[in-house]
Formats: structure tokens, C-alpha cells, sequence
């Protein structure tokens, strides 16, 4: 396989001005007609034009009008090529046949649940007609899509509907016509049996624009959420950023059968149906918020990917991790910040630095890559938007949002790069940002050490940073990072103290705001070492260090256990509150772990106790912040942070913790659950959520005591739950333990939900992730469940990455987890290699575990390599995780 490099981009040959599609689409076959415009790059031009194009049957080519005869094109596996166009702008008419009731690779053209639909980023375009299938090609589409009237009554395609008719023997048209420029991953087609649900929305400057979410009959009560979500969201970012929608009509198409979330397509976003159908009963609040997140995120690439898209595939960052910033940012101002950001913070540390620190690790603008759908990672994402984060705590929310606007004003309809980005955020503030371009170049997480002092004397306090990016793969020497510093100082009655100014590089700096003295202040890390000196301290204070996670780095402290507990119990900023219980959380379990090693005896530090205690019985505190706050670090963190990951030990000691606090807190946790039962009807708003969340939370710790009254009111939740969030979690609770009131309570789920895919995932999932012993076997037992089908990626990932999910099984010292992925992996491949890759990477990290280990996952992975007919996909994650 071909290795692509950054380094070696150039720029198009030719551009491709209007594009006019038709589709003829059949039960066979689906005839492809494109008449394109092409005009060179330069007069003269004599450059032979390269067309993608893969898994295609080709029927004519014409230039100008006139078919070419064999010996004027090249056809490979890959490619069309015309050796010596025309001088000069021409037209270029090509057709071809395609097979998408075959296409299981659930890119290009293809049928789910017997409709049609596409997905074309980032290379599936090509899977459709020939075409240069890159993101710098951006021209304006009409297309014509011709069908069934009886199979297909609802054609869809980007931009305006301008023609429908009927044909004569049960065919039908539509003509459809984008007025934007677009690059071909933003294209799609739908084509089926679907209702909508519509709506409008009146934009700031008056415009109605039509919206409609689509899905077959049955789910059209469960967009209601989905249709609010996507309002609040257009509001949103008119409020924000200005941004307004620039068309008459959106649509969003709900699939079953969809390999990620959704796709931003233009005017047509299509989704996996999990991610737009809820309703009470069948939706958990996560599900809720995951809706309403991923709307805003499609919706929020309007402008930020489609209206201004990316130069080339290495520059994914651009628009993901800026929207995923934009979108973190909307769910934080429909719910808690607080609670979002350590949700987000914990998925960064949970997926993200474990990736940085592995054979895959890249940086947030790779370098290089095989498969361009192997890099649509949590580093160009959620890494990359905590580096457009970074801009916004550098700059402030009028600074970032002057950024923004210049980066629209000067590259609205471009495809452009992430310098671009960043030479609007520092060219609208005149800022100085020196090294901060290295974001997008290093990969690693940076480890930041910070040691304080205090001088009585001379009234000051010292912070040192010093810091270390670690190598990765192909990068074994890095620079010093920028690294933002959001910093206060707590005074010993827990309140913060006035900033004004600070010494750095030897001369005294303002950091007062319109005068006046501050109490987050943003210091700016750039070197490899550094001294910040505070003038003016009368007491020692306690330093709150990267308040709100002002950077994604690992962070050194010399806190010690009663600096932690007193930020726990005082700071101001409650980010910083949930990460000093953390941080000891995370120490204990550490320690725990060491004595499980050396066979001592396990004893919970009853200060710790003491703590979570005061948390969870304090009134004042937001409920879903004492829920998180209450919730151990995962065993994966944890993992993270050994030499040789021991998933046992791990898991024995979160569980011991986990027992020790329920018993020890018993009382607190029954009032708890009793204290925050639903009353009335459920509400999607955040101190609903937060009521649920807290209730869940301590019915879980209660329940892993198998105590049989305990596990008798888990059951009486079950059955009075009146929605999906705590039936959902009851059952989880009960599930925690083996035995016949589990096997019942899943059996009465199933029966209860056997009609809704998407709740029936939930219970492959739920099972999948157990750590009951020897779960492989029943994980076996469940691909042969009539309800399983690997074809269908939501199944998959609940329940095979589900499996994973779970280190003591996934792990099995006796090989049998990993047996089971690799034999799954090599099926799956043949179907589609996008999902068998994202299988394949969670052997990524084998080098963390025992020698055992290590031999028993790289033989899988050597097994997978040497099997036949393997994708670029999975050879590309497989052979580097070997390297
Ligand atoms: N921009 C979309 C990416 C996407 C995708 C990528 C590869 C293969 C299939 C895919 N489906 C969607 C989704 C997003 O981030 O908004
Ligand atoms: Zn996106």
C-alpha cells in the first residue's frame, strides 16, 4: 500500500467548475452520468488528467461531445486518466455502472434497510463515477436522481429542488440544484420510503428556512428531540458567532446502517439513526445529550467545513476540531459547563492519551497515512479542538470570536489549511503566539512538572514549569509546547486572592484586567523551563493549576493529599474541585494497585471516604457535579499510568474501592436513590439530568454489594422506571452481578424491547462489557443472536468494541479475548474495512501489558496481517501497531 505525505501536496492541474449528475437508480444495477466543466490551472496546460475511481464499471467517456476510443484513456483499478486533454476549459461526459445492493462498505453509493444513500467522505466519491476526489476540488452541483415511484416515492439530493415528474411505467424524478460551491465528500443522495418531520425556522435577517428530518413512518415520533436540538442549534450559532443558515431548506435523514455518527453533506446531513431517534421511554439522558451535541455538530459544519473546507486530508483538524469545539461549547450552554467539560476532559484522557502515547500516535495535522479514514481519530477531533480551545483561553471570548470572523471574511468558499486558521486568530488580535504552531505538528501528550514556593520574607511566590513532550513514532526529539496556564491562588480561608501582576523573564508583567485585579489569570508557558514569580502574596497560598483544563497535557504537581482535599472542598473554579478528587482518587488506586501486587491487604483510606462522603451529602453542590465527582477514574486511566498494565489488580482494586464506599456510605446512597426518584413526567433539562444522574450513580454503588435487599430495590427501579435512563441504569446494577436475578432481569428486557434496534443494542452492549468472568463465551453465544448482524456497525461496536471495553475479559490472561477480536477483525474486513480497522486498534497498546500478554496479542496481530485479501484499512493500523 501507498503511503500519502503532506509534504507532498500540490496544487490540482485542473478545476472542475459545474458538475451535472444523474442516477439512474435500479434492483441490478445504478447507472452514473456526470457532465463535468473542467478548466485547467494554467493556459496550456498539458498536465494528463487523473481520475479516481473504485469498484466502477465504465460505459462512455466523452470530451467535448466526442466518445473516446480506448487508446485515448487509461483505465486501472484505480483510476481513469485521460493522457492529453484539451487546452482550455471543456466538458467532460462520463459514464458508468455501480452495484450498491451489493456495497456492504457502507461508502460510496449503498442500501440500508432497503433505501438508498451515500457516504462520501473521505474518499467515497470515487466509489460513485470517476472524479478527482479531493477536497480541493469544489464546484456546484445539480443532480438528477431517477427511481421507482413505488420503492423510492422520496428523492433527496443537496441544495433546491427545482424539477419532480413521473415517468410513465412507475418511474419518477428529481432534480436538484446546490447554489454552493462544494468538494465531492460533501455530496449525497437519498432515496426510499420515508416521512418527515417538518418545521421551520425564521433566521435573524427573516429568512424561513424549511426543515425536515426523515425516517421510515414508524420513528417519526421520535424526532421530536432531534428537530429541538437542531433549532436550539441554528439559534445558537447565531447568537455565538453570527453564523446564519444560508439556504431555504435542511434536511436530515435518519439510516440504521452508517459506519459514524452522521455526515455534514450539504443541506443533506444524513446520521445513524441512533443519534436522531428518542423518545423517554427508549433514550437515556446521554442519548438525549449525545443527539443534541452531534446536531449541533453537523449543523455547526455549515460554515465551519462547508463554507470554508479543507485544503487537503491532513488538514481534517480544521474543520473537525473546530466544530467539535463549537459543539462542545453549545451542549455547554444548553446544560452545566462544569459537567460537560469533565466530560469531555475525561474522554480526552480515556481515548485520547492513550493514542498519543501508542504506535498511532500523530499529531493533531498527521503527516502522513495510508487510509485517510484511519485518521478521523480523538486526536484530530477532541485533541484538536482542545487546541482551538487553547485559541479562545489565549485570546477571550471577544478575541476568538474577532479570529473567527476574519477567518470567515477571508475564506468563505475556500478549501484552506490550519495556518490559515491560526494566522486569522493572531491576525484579528495582533497576538504574539510564537511556538503555538507546533499543536499541529508534535504528536504526544506534553508532561508539564510545576513546582512552587513560597518566600515569607519577600512576600512572593514562585511557579517553575518545566516540560517534556515525549517521543512518538517518527518524532524522537520535540520543542517546547505553548501552553496556556489558566492559574489562581487560594488564600487558606479558601477564598482566591487579587492578581495584578507577575515576574517573568525578569520583568514585572500586568496581568490586571481594565485596572483592576483578577482571580484567573493565564499565564503562557513557551519554553522548555520557566519561572513565574507572584509579588504581593501576604500568605502560602494553594495554587488552582489549569483551571477549566486551560491545555491538553499530563501535569505534575507537588499538591500533596491535603492541597488536594482543600481544592476539593474550596476552589472557585469547579472544574478544578472535580480534578483535585481525581488526582487523589487516582493516587489511591495507584497505591491500592501496588499493595494487591505485592499481596497486602486492601485498606480505603477512610480521609478519602470522608471525602466523597461530604460531596455526595452536600446540598449546595450541583447533583450531576456530585455524580461525577462520586465516579472513580476509569480502570483504562489508570492503566495509563502503570509501567506494565495490570488490568487484574486494576480491576480488583475499583472494585474493592467500589464496595467499600457503598458500604461505608450505605445510608447516604439509600437516601440518595430515595431522595431523587422521578415524580413526574420525564423533561430533558438539566436538573432532571443531573436528579437522574445522581440516583443512578448511587444505586450502582449500592447494588455491588450483592446484598439480596439491595438487589431487590434495584429490581422494584427496574420495574417502575418510567423511563429508559433509570430503567436502563437499574439494570445496569443489577447486571454488575452474576447469577439468576441477572439472567432474569436481562431476559424480561429483552422480551419487553425485542422491537427497537437501537434499545436492543443497548442490551448487546450492556453484556458485552461485563466483567463477569469468562464473558467471551457468552459474547460467542451472542453473534448468533437473531437480533445480531454484523453488517450493521451500531451492532458491532456494542457488541464487539463493547467486549473490548471491558479490560478483564478483553485481557483473559488465557488469550481467549484476544482470539476472539482477531477472529472478528478477519470477517469483518471483508465486509467493511472502515469498522474492522477501528476493531484492529484495540490491540494498539499490547506492548503495556506482561510479557504474556504482549505474546499472545501480537500473535493475533501477525495472524490478521497474514490473512488474505486484507484492506489498506486494517493493514494500516495492524503494521504500525506491530512497528
Ligand atoms: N465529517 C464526518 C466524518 C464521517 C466519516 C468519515 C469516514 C468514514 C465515514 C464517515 N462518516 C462521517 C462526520 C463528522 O465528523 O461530522
Ligand atoms: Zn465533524
Amino acid at each position: 500500500p501507498k503511503e500519502i505525505f503532506l509534504k507532498d501536496y500540490k496544487l490540482p492541474d485542473y478545476y472542475f467548475e459545474a458538475v451535472d449528475l444523474k442516477f439512474s437508480l435500479g434492483e441490478e444495477k445504478t447507472i452514473v452520468s456526470s457532465k463535468i466543466t473542467v478548466s485547467p490551472k494554467a493556459e496550456g496546460c498539458s498536465a494528463p488528467l487523473v481520475l479516481d475511481g473504485c469498484d466502477l464499471k465504465l460505459v462512455s467517456v466523452k470530451v467535448n461531445s466526442n466518445e473516446l476510443k480506448e487508446e485515448n484513456f487509461h483505465l486501472d483499478l484505480h483510476h481513469l486518466t485521460l493522457p492529453s486533454p484539451p487546452s482550455g476549459k471543456f466538458t467532460l461526459e462520463i459514464v458508468n455502472e455501480i452495484y450498491p445492493q451489493k456495497n456492504t462498505s457502507l461508502e460510496g453509493l449503498f442500501k440500508s434497510s432497503g433505501n438508498f444513500c451515500t457516504q462520501c467522505e473521505a474518499e467515497g466519491f470515487r466509489k460513485i463515477t470517476f472524479y478527482q476526489d479531493r477536497p480541493d476540488i469544489m464546484a456546484k452541483y445539480t443532480c438528477r436522481i431517477e427511481a421507482d415511484k413505488s420503492l423510492y416515492p422520496v428523492l433527496l439530493s443537496n441544495g433546491n429542488l427545482i424539477e419532480q415528474g413521473d415517468f410513465e411505467g412507475g418511474r419518477h424524478y428529481a432534480l436538484w440544484e446546490d447554489p454552493f460551491k462544494k468538494p465531492c465528500y460533501l455530496f449525497a443522495l437519498v432515496a426510499g420510503h420515508l416521512e418527515s418531520r417538518d418545521d421551520t425556522f425564521i433566521t435573524r435577517s427573516g429568512r424561513k428556512v424549511s426543515l425536515r428530518i426523515w425516517t421510515p413512518v414508524q420513528d417519526l415520533p421520535k424526532t421530536v428531540h432531534a428537530m429541538y436540538s437542531l433549532k436550539a442549534a441554528m439559534k445558537w450559532d447565531e447568537n455565538v458567532f453570527g453564523l446564519e443558515y444560508d439556504l431555504d431548506l435542511f434536511n436530515i435523514v435518519a439510516v440504521p446502517d452508517f459506519d459514524m455518527g452522521a455526515m455534514e453533506n450539504k443541506s443533506l446531513n444524513i446520521f445513524n439513526s441512533k443519534l436522531v431517534l428518542a423518545s423517554p421511554e427508549t433514550a437515556t439522558d446521554a442519548d438525549y445529550a449525545a443527539i443534541l451535541g452531534v446536531i449541533g455538530h453537523e449543523y455547526f459544519h455549515n460554515w465551519t467545513g462547508n463554507r470554508v473546507t479543507c485544503r487537503d486530508w491532513f488538514q481534517l483538524s480544521l474543520k473537525e476540531g473546530l466544530t467539535v469545539f463549537r459543539d462542545q461549547e453549545f451542549s455547554s450552554d444548553m446544560g452545566s459547563r462544569t459537567v460537560k467539560r469533565i466530560a469531555d476532559v475525561s474522554r480526552l484522557r480515556n481515548f485520547q492519551f492513550p493514542q498519543d502515547a501508542g504506535p498511532m500516535a500523530h499529531p493533531v495535522r498527521p503527516h502522513s497515512y495510508i487510509k485517510m479514514d484511519n485518521f478521523y481519530t480523538v486526536t484530530v477531533y477532541e485533541k484538536g479542538a482542545e487546541v482551538v480551545r487553547m485559541y479562545k483561553t489565549l485570546l477571550g471570548s471577544q478575541g476568538f470570536r474577532k479570529g473567527m470572523d476574519l477567518y470567515f471574511k477571508r475564506h468563505d468558499g475556500q478549501a484552506v489549511t490550519c495556518e490559515d486558521f491560526f494566522a486569522a486568530m493572531r491576525d484579528a488580535n495582533d497576538a504574539d503566539f510564537s511556538n503555538f504552531l507546533f499543536w499541529y505538528s508534535q504528536a504526544g501528550t506534553p508532561h508539564l512538572k510545576v513546582t512552587s514556593s513560597y518566600n515569607a520574607e519577600a512576600r512572593t511566590y514562585s511557579l517553575k514549569f518545566s516540560q517534556e513532550v515525549p517521543p512518538t513514532p517518527g518524532q524522537p526529539v520535540k520543542e517546547p509546547m505553548f501552553i496556556p496556564v489558566a492559574i489562581g491562588l487560594l488564600y487558606s480561608n479558601g477564598k482566591d486572592m487579587p492578581l495584578s501582576s507577575v515576574y517573568h523573564d525578569g520583568k514585572l508583567e500586568s496581568v490586571a484586567v481594565n485596572d483592576q485585579p483578577v482571580y484567573t489569570t493565564v499565564l503562557r508557558v513557551t519554553k522548555k523551563e520557566e519561572e513565574f514569580v507572584f509579588p504581593d502574596i501576604s500568605e502560602r497560598p494553594v495554587p488552582s493549576l489549569f483551571r477549566g483544563y486551560s491545555a491538553p497535557i499530563r501535569l505534575g504537581s507537588d499538591l500533596n493529599d491535603s492541597d488536594l482535599f482543600f481544592l476539593l472542598a474550596h476552589d472557585s473554579d469547579e472544574f478544578n474541585r472535580w480534578e483535585a478528587g481525581q488526582v487523589l482518587a487516582r493516587n489511591l488506586m495507584l497505591s491500592l494497585v501496588a499493595d494487591f501486587q505485592h499481596n497486602k491487604p486492601l485498606v480505603l483510606n477512610p480521609q478519602f471516604v470522608h471525602g466523597i462522603k461530604s460531596i455526595l451529602c452536600d446540598s449546595s453542590l450541583d447533583k450531576e457535579f456530585i455524580a461525577k465527582a462520586i465516579t472513580l477514574p476509569g480502570e483504562g486511566e489508570i492503566m495509563d499510568m502503570m509501567k506494565v498494565a495490570d488490568p487484574d489488580a486494576v480491576h480488583a482494586v475499583r472494585s474493592f474501592i467500589r464496595k467499600q464506599l457503598a458500604s461505608e456510605l450505605k445510608e447516604e446512597f439509600l437516601i440518595t436513590v430515595k431522595d431523587n426518584k422521578s415524580t413526574e413526567q420525564y423533561v430533558f433539562n438539566h436538573p432532571n439530568m443531573a436528579r437522574r444522574a445522581l440516583k443512578n450513580i448511587a444505586l450502582g454503588y449500592l447494588a455491588s454489594l450483592e446484598d439480596p435487599e439491595l438487589a431487590k430495590l434495584a429490581l422494584h427501579e427496574y420495574k417502575t422506571a418510567t423511563n429508559m435512563t433509570e430503567q436502563f441504569a437499574a439494570l445496569e446494577a443489577l447486571a454488575q452481578n452474576p447469577g439468576k436475578a441477572r439472567d432474569d432481569v436481562l431476559a424480561d428486557f429483552y422480551s419487553s424491547w425485542l422491537d427497537d434496534f437501537l434499545v436492543v443494542n443497548k442490551w448487546f452492549a450492556l453484556q458485552a462489557m461485563s466483567d463477569i468472568p469468562g464473558n467471551v463465551e457468552n459474547v460467542q453465544n451472542l453473534l448468533k443472536h437473531p437480533a445480531f448482524d454484523l453488517r450493521n456497525p451500531n451492532k458491532v461496536h456494542s457488541l464487539i468494541l463493547g467486549f473490548c471495553r471491558s479490560p478483564v475479559n478483553f485481557h483473559a490472561k488465557d488469550g481467549s479475548g484476544y482470539r476472539f477480536l482477531g477472529e472478528m477483525v478477519v470477517q469483518l474486513d471483508k465486509l467493511n474495512p472502515q469498522v474492522a480497522s477501528r476493531m484492529v486498534s484495540a490491540f494498539s497498546r499490547w506492548r503495556r501489558y506482561d510479557e504474556t500478554r504482549q505474546s499472545l496479542a501480537k500473535a493475533q496481530l501477525e495472524m490478521i496481517l497474514s490473512s488474505n485479501g486484507l484492506s489498506e484499512n486494517v493493514f494500516e493500523i495492524a503494521s504500525k501497531s506491530l512497528a
